[in-house]
């Protein structure tokens, strides 16, 4: 596929990866996660070498408001699938919080017996320090899993705004957990999250079954004015708690739904898409930062900031000022 040049440091990486050697896995999400150039590429070349999955994988987030249960149901469905011989990988992505942080350490200690488990692995995902920098090393440690003998990753991601946006970007599948509280109906349908959930499940249903039948009710509605109807696929709603497990069956089945035999290619589609927004966003950042490192492009940006800040020019006006120097800059490079 690509005939750059491949370390021989990269080649071993991607074998000891590739015999599911975890200490090897957690080092390449440190890699993943790491904004050194000399890592970027060490890891670059590590993707590269690997071999894909011979098996399908599945990847999908599970994603809703913070508290509503992810942990708690990851827990339990990821045990009920290590029994039915999956290996699974988890995600967590934590916005609030850095790598030594409050519920980060909340969640090892939730999803405890994944994390010990032998055919799991558990890896919080630290926030980055710029927008886009969880969600970039996300991106990259699920392809790492996958080639480390993962078959379903499972990205965990708090339900605030951006990040749950790009999450479905990087996954096959979206899982919504919503409380049976109609406030959080609401918000949910609001927040324009219903559209990407492919499945929604009910969550905390051993408190007040019937008011949680009555959240997928007017649920399934929702999904049903707000989803354009698909031949491929139509979102299930299902109930389910981690305390009695009632419902964890159900979920597990809609999501071997998705996953069915006959729906593999629509999959497989989605992640060819996917592969050319994430190059289209990397392209565009890549180009943005050099532009703005570039002297007179950054002294004219700010001058404009500036004089937008004080009401003398008008937005449209500032744009050109900077285009003219871009411009004007390219213009050079080429005569030279
Ligand atoms: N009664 C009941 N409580 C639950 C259930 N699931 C989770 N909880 C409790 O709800 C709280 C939050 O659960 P978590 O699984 O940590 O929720 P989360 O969505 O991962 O939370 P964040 O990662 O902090 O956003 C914990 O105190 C759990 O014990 C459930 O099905 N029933
Ligand atoms: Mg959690």
């Amino acid at each position: 596929m690509t005939n750059m040049y491949v370390s021989a440091k990269a080649q071993q990486l991607s074998q000891a990866l590739s015999m599911g050697e975890r200490r090897v896995l957690a080092k390449c999400c440190s890699l993943a996660e790491s904004t050194r150039k000399e890592d970027q590429i060490l890891l670059a070349e590590v993707l590269a070498c690997v071999a894909v999955p011979t098996q399908p994988t599945r990847r999908i987030a599970v994603t809703g408001a913070p508290g509503v249960g992810k942990s708690s149901i990851i827990e339990n469905w990821g045990a009920s699938m290590l029994r039915d011989g999956h290996k699974v990988a988890v995600l967590a992505i934590d916005p609030s919080s850095k790598r030594t942080g409050g519920s980060i350490l909340g969640d090892k200690t939730r999803m405890q017996s994944l994390a010990n488990a032998p055919d799991a692995f558990v890896r919080p995902q630290p926030s980055g320090n710029h927008l886009g920098g969880t969600a970039r090393a996300t991106r990259l440690c699920i392809p790492l899993c996958e080639a480390a003998g993962f078959d379903t990753i499972l990205v965990e991601t708090v339900g605030v705004g951006q990040s749950e946006v790009e999450v479905a970007d990087m996954v096959d599948a979206c899982l919504l957990l919503t409380l049976p509280t109609a406030g959080d109906d609401v918000q949910a349908i609001k927040r324009g999250i219903m559209e990407v959930a492919d499945v929604v499940a009910v969550t905390k249903s051993d408190i007040d079954r019937a008011a949680a039948q009555r959240a997928a009710a007017i649920l399934q509605g929702a999904i049903r004015l707000l989803q354009p109807p698909s031949e491929s696929w139509t979102s299930r709603i299902v109930l389910a708690n981690a305390v009695n497990d009632h419902g964890l069956e159900e979920l597990a089945l809609a999501v071997d739904a998705f996953f069915a035999a006959d729906r593999l290619d629509v999959v497989q589609r989605r992640r060819e898409h996917q592969r050319l927004l994430w190059f289209e966003s990397d392209v565009s950042t890549i180009m943005h930062d050099a532009m703005m490192r570039h002297e007179r492009i950054h002294g004219k940006v700010i001058e404009m900031r500036q004089a937008l800040h004080a009401g003398r020019i008008p937005v449209p006006l500032a744009t050109l000022a900077v285009m003219e120097v871009v411009h004007d800059i390219l213009q050079w490079k080429d005569k030279t």
